[in-house]
C-alpha cells in the first residue's frame, strides 16, 4: 500500500519542471495521491498541462492568481464539485518585486512590502480557510519557506520578512485547524535552482557556500523535498503540526 493511496491533493505553485511544487507533486502522485493543480495565469497553463499529461483525466487544472479572493473561491468550488473532499494542500508560491530583492531592506517601499506579504504569506491563510471545510477527514497543509525567515540573508530582504509571517501563520493556522485534524507545516528548503532563484545575483555562490559549510557538504535534490512532502502528508506525520522542517543539508544548525 502506498502512503497516499485514496488521498486527494491540491498543488499551488507549479511554473515549470524545475518548480519545487512539481517535485513534491510528482512524489505525491507516485505515492498514490490524486492531484489538482492551480497555475498563476494563462502564460503558465501550457506548462502545467504538459507536465501533468500522464496523470489521467481526474487531474483538475485551475487558474488562480492568489491575490484574487474570487479566483481562490472558484478553485475550491471546482475541487469540491469534482472530488467532494480534499486531504492535502501544497502552497509553493512567493513573489516580491524584483527591485526589493536588490537594494537594502531599509529602502523597501510600502507597495513592495504589501505585495510580498499578500502573495507570499496572506495567501496561505486564504487557501487554508477555503480548504478546511473540504478536509472533512483531516488533512495536511504544507508551505515552502526559507532560512531568510529567521536570519539575515543579504538581498532576501522583504521576502525574509514575508517568510517569517508565513512561518508564524503556519503556527496560528495549526492551532485553529488542529481540532479538525488538519495539520499545517512548513518545509524550509536549502537554495534550489528554480525560476524563482534564477537571476538572483550571487545565487551560484550561495550553492557553493552550502557545499562548503552545510554539515552534509552538498546541496539538496528536488527529490528530497518530494520525499519530505510525502512524509508530512502521510499518517507517519499524524502528530506533527505547526513545525518548520529543514531540508537544507543541515545548514540551519550552524553558527559559523
Ligand atoms: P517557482 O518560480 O518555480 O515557483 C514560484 C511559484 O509562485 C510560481 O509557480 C509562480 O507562478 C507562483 N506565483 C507567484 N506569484 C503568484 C500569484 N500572484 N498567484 C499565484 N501564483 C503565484 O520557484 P520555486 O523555487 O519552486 O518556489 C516555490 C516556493 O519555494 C516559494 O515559496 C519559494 O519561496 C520557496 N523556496 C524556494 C527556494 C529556492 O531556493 N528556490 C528555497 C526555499 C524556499
Ligand atoms: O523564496 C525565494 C525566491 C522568491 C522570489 C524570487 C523572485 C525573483 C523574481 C520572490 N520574488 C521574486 N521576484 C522576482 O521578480 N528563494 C528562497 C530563492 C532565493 O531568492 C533570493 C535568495 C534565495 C535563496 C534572493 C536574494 C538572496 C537569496
Amino acid at each position: 500500500m502506498s502512503a497516499l493511496n485514496g488521498k486527494t491533493g491540491l498543488v499551488f505553485g507549479v511554473a515549470n519542471k524545475r518548480s519545487i511544487a512539481w517535485a513534491i507533486a510528482q512524489a505525491w502522485h507516485a505515492a498514490g495521491a490524486r492531484l489538482a493543480f492551480t497555475y498563476q495565469g494563462d502564460r503558465l497553463k501550457g506548462n502545467v498541462e504538459q507536465l501533468t499529461e500522464t496523470f489521467g483525466e481526474d487531474t483538475l487544472l485551475l487558474p488562480c492568481d492568489v491575490t484574487s479572493d474570487e479566483e481562490i473561491r472558484a478553485v475550491f468550488q471546482s475541487v469540491g464539485d469534482r472530488y467532494g473532499k480534499l486531504d492535502l494542500l501544497l502552497h509553493s508560491v512567493a513573489f516580491a518585486p524584483k527591485a526589493a530583492l536588490e537594494g537594502k531592506f531599509v529602502d523597501t517601499d510600502r507597495e513592495s512590502f504589501r505585495v510580498a506579504h499578500d502573495i507570499s504569506a496572506y495567501s496561505l491563510v486564504a487557501v487554508a480557510r477555503e480548504a478546511a471545510p473540504l478536509m472533512s477527514d483531516g488533512g495536511s497543509i504544507i508551505a515552502m519557506s526559507y532560512y531568510g525567515a529567521e536570519k539575515v540573508v543579504p538581498h532576501y530582504n522583504v521576502m525574509g520578512v514575508a517568510k517569517a509571517a508565513l512561518e508564524a501563520s503556519t503556527r496560528y493556522l495549526a492551532n485553529d485547524l488542529g481540532p479538525q485534524r488538519i495539520r499545517v507545516n512548513c518545509i524550509s528548503a536549502g537554495p534550489m535552482n528554480t525560476l524563482a532563484a534564477r537571476g538572483i545575483s550571487g545565487f551560484t555562490s550561495m550553492l557553493k557556500h552550502y557545499e562548503a559549510h552545510a554539515p552534509l557538504k552538498r546541496n539538496v535534490d528536488p527529490e528530497e523535498l518530494g520525499a519530505t512532502g510525502v512524509f508530512l502528508a502521510s499518517d507517519g506525520a499524524a502528530a506533527i503540526t505547526g513545525q518548520v522542517l529543514y531540508v537544507d543539508s543541515g545548514y540551519q544548525i550552524m553558527g559559523m
